[in-house]
């Protein structure tokens, strides 16, 4: 945890009772994030705008996973294994580790807020998945309001596992028909929605008309989501994670969801920077990391006129 008189860590109960994490930034943005599942549920910006969709029906009750912000999805994304979907660390209660093994020094941590937490398991968790790890997440807050995840996950255990892997972001739009989606064009992807089997994605921008359940594979480390009624875009730049999920449920789907409101899917995009196609294997002893980091900014401050492809080549 770092805190110093222009940061501040504060631990504080949420619903339910869930105990959750506030990180908070000099300049008004910030970021909460409940132990239950590592999930974060909440990031505004430096006006209190809230950037991520968490539905109003979400439900803040152990087993059931958090509906929205971002939930991670390991051991295993969706039904590719024999866990239940998404795996089991969105539904485990994690711990804050004060003493987390140091960052290559190359990590800038100055100005930044972060808070680190951890996930081991239990005995019951070995019955269903017979691998020791320890994964260690930190929840970074960087001056200029962008949300860091990073994680470490280190195989524990005397012999190999695999996993899948996806930070599976529910973004907060305006309008889904208003939404674009700029870095995953001419890509192949594997859709959900047709037995996985894989395609190429024509033409331009990603736009949204009806469902849709894509994994693009071997993506750029940069996306766009432009979001032109809000003049907003959200980037999302990554590392140690080549696939990357887009997901909508749509109208019939989301009146299936229980936890999910019937219209709520025309305010919510998941852009989720994921390892699936390619299961992360590890040796014992070793790590992986895996690093998602957004932002979001006005669509005229990167591109002048809402070129998408001036957001991509920008830094
Ligand atoms: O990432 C997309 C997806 O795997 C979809 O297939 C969809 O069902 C969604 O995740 C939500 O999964 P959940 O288990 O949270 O209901």
């Amino acid at each position: 945890m770092s805190t110093t008189e222009n940061k501040s860590v504060e631990i504080t109960k949420g619903i339910n009772g869930l105990e959750k994490v506030i990180l908070r930034e000099i300049h008004g943005s910030s970021v909460e994030v409940y132990l239950y599942g590592a999930h974060v549920t909440s990031w505004k910006n430096d006006q209190g705008e809230e950037l991520l969709f968490v539905s109003s029906k979400a439900i803040f009750k152990p087993p059931k996973p958090i509906r929205g912000g971002i939930p991670i999805c390991f051991p295993q994304f969706s039904n590719l294994g024999p866990l239940e979907a998404h795996g089991f660390s969105r539904n485990r209660v994690w711990t804050i580790d004060l003493d987390p093994p140091a960052f290559p020094p190359n990590v800038n941590v100055t100005n930044r807020v972060y808070v680190d937490l951890l996930l081991k398991p239990t005995e019951e968790d070995l019955k269903i998945w017979p691998h020791s790890f320890e994964y260690r997440l930190r929840v970074t807050l960087g001056p200029a309001g962008d949300l860091m995840l990073t994680s470490r996950i280190r195989n524990t255990d005397g012999k190999p596992f695999t996993f899948t892997f996806a930070y599976h972001t529910y973004f907060s739009v305006s309008d889904i028909s208003e939404v674009r989606v700029e870095g995953l064009e001419t890509l192949d992807y594997l859709d959900n929605l047709k037995n996985r089997e894989r395609y190429t994605e024509q033409g331009d921008a990603i736009t949204f008309e009806s469902e849709i359940d894509k994994i693009y594979l071997s993506t750029p480390t940069k996306i766009a989501i432009l979001d032109h009624e809000k003049k907003r875009t959200f980037v999302v730049r990554k590392d140690g994670l080549p696939d990357a999920v887009v997901w909508n449920p749509w109208d019939k789907k989301a009146k299936a969801m229980a936890d999910f409101g019937d219209d709520e899917y025309k305010h919510m995009l998941c852009v989720e920077a994921a390892a699936i196609e390619k299961p992360i294997t590890l040796k014992p002893g070793e790590e992986w990391k895996g690093r998602q980091e957004l932002s979001a900014v006005p669509s005229s401050y990167c591109s002048g006129q809402l070129d998408p492809n001036k957001v991509l080549q920008s830094s």
